[in-house]
């Protein structure tokens, strides 16, 4: 197919129904992108605004309760948002495997990844989606597979089996770093009880997805992914060498590269966790180019609060005489918010505001 028919082909059609994802378009070798995937000027990533002499921290987690470890982590989370980890015990053949898995699962014919699709899928809990929302304007790069977990739910013998034991192996492995992260973030804000109720608070339900990014013949007019910040508590991403993932930096309209780390987990700070940190902690804004060569591909977790879990600032904090920034909101209601609408940088976290 010819650059110039595309555009006369019903593109949603394409992309979406027959299952063919932007995959299906990046295979077309086509010169330009189509123009829904051009984003307007400002939504652009400009490369003066990109700083290459900050970066991200990066965290040795191999001694969890090292009081510099609390530290290093609870000041990445306040300043920064974001930070990677490093010698978090879990093996390099099992991160390698699942992103291997992403790339099998996107490669398959577009009738077998057409199954997964919402309204033919096996089970709600596992959904091959596109864009961030097609409500959107300008429309992502990206494809993605997403996988709602439940522990002890029998519905993940549904999910492809190109990709579904490494995805369940990487979650069990990253279980237990999930729970060390939390109760050393707890820890930085002197809330020292970890019990159930804030463990549903935080960690109640967890989403995967398999995220890729075709190669791209335009990555400076397109976006992987907007501008937006996560809902979750914490986000942990796991991301290929092919890099793209720049975090805002401390000053207006500055980008930072999250520089590809072999083995290394980026962990963010979702908007759940600012809430409850009343504001200690930040959820920062985040987006991601394509290359114009390789497939990227990264597997993050959203740990969110389970549906009905009510999330506010933390009792112990407000005990402590600090004034409530927000208000404490539904999970649930939160989500839906988030996705009726495009991704739109930080304003979700407005609704959640005293
Ligand atoms: O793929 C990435 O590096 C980041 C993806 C992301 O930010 C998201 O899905 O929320
Ligand atoms: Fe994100």
């Amino acid at each position: 197919m010819s650059a110039a028919s595309i555009e006369s082909i019903d593109l949603i059609d394409f992309v979406v129904n027959q299952g063919n994802g932007v995959k299906g378009l990046s295979k077309l070798g086509l010169e330009t992108i189509p123009q829904n995937y051009i984003q307007p000027p400002e939504e652009r990533l400009d490369k003066n605004q990109i700083v290459h002499q900050e970066s991200i921290p990066i965290i040795d987690v191999s001694n969890w309760d090292d009081p510099k470890v609390v530290f290093s982590i609870s000041e990445a989370a306040a300043k920064w948002g974001f930070f990677q980890i490093i010698n978090h015990g879990i093996p390099l053949e099992v991160l390698e495997n699942v992103m291997e898995a992403a790339h099998k699962f996107f490669e398959l014919p577009s009738e077998e990844k057409r199954k997964y699709l919402k309204e033919n899928s096996p089970t709600p809990n596992v959904q091959l989606k596109t864009s961030f929302s097609l409500a959107e304007k300008v429309l992502e790069w990206k494809d993605f597979l997403m996988h709602f977990y439940f522990p002890d739910d029998d519905s993940v013998n549904l999910w492809p089996s190109v990709s579904k034991d490494q995805v369940l192996e990487y979650v069990k492995c990253t279980k237990p770093v999930i729970k060390k992260l939390l109760q050393v973030l707890l820890k930085g804000l002197n809330v020292k009880e970890f019990d159930e109720t804030k463990e549903s608070q935080l960690m109640g339900a967890l989403i995967v997805d398999l995220m890729h990014y075709p190669m791209c013949p335009n990555p400076e007019l397109a976006a992987g992914v907007g501008r937006h910040a996560d809902i979750s508590s914490i986000t942990i991403l796991l991301q290929d060498d092919v890099g793209g993932l720049y975090v805002r930096g401390t000053k207006a309209d500055q980008w930072i590269h999250v520089t590809p780390v072999k083995g290394a987990l980026v962990i963010n700070i979702g908007d759940m966790l600012q809430i409850v940190s009343n504001d200690r902690y930040k959820s920062i804004e985040h987006r991601v180019i394509v290359d114009r060569s390789r497939d990227r591909v990264s597997v993050p977790i959203f740990v969110n609060p389970a549906n009905d879990a009510v999330v506010g600032p933390f009792q112990e904090l407000l005990d402590g005489g600090e004034k409530p920034v927000y208000k404490g909101v539904m999970f649930s209601d939160y989500f839906n918010f988030f996705f009726s609408k495009g991704p739109e940088g930080k304003k979700t976290l407005e609704y959640a505001k005293v």
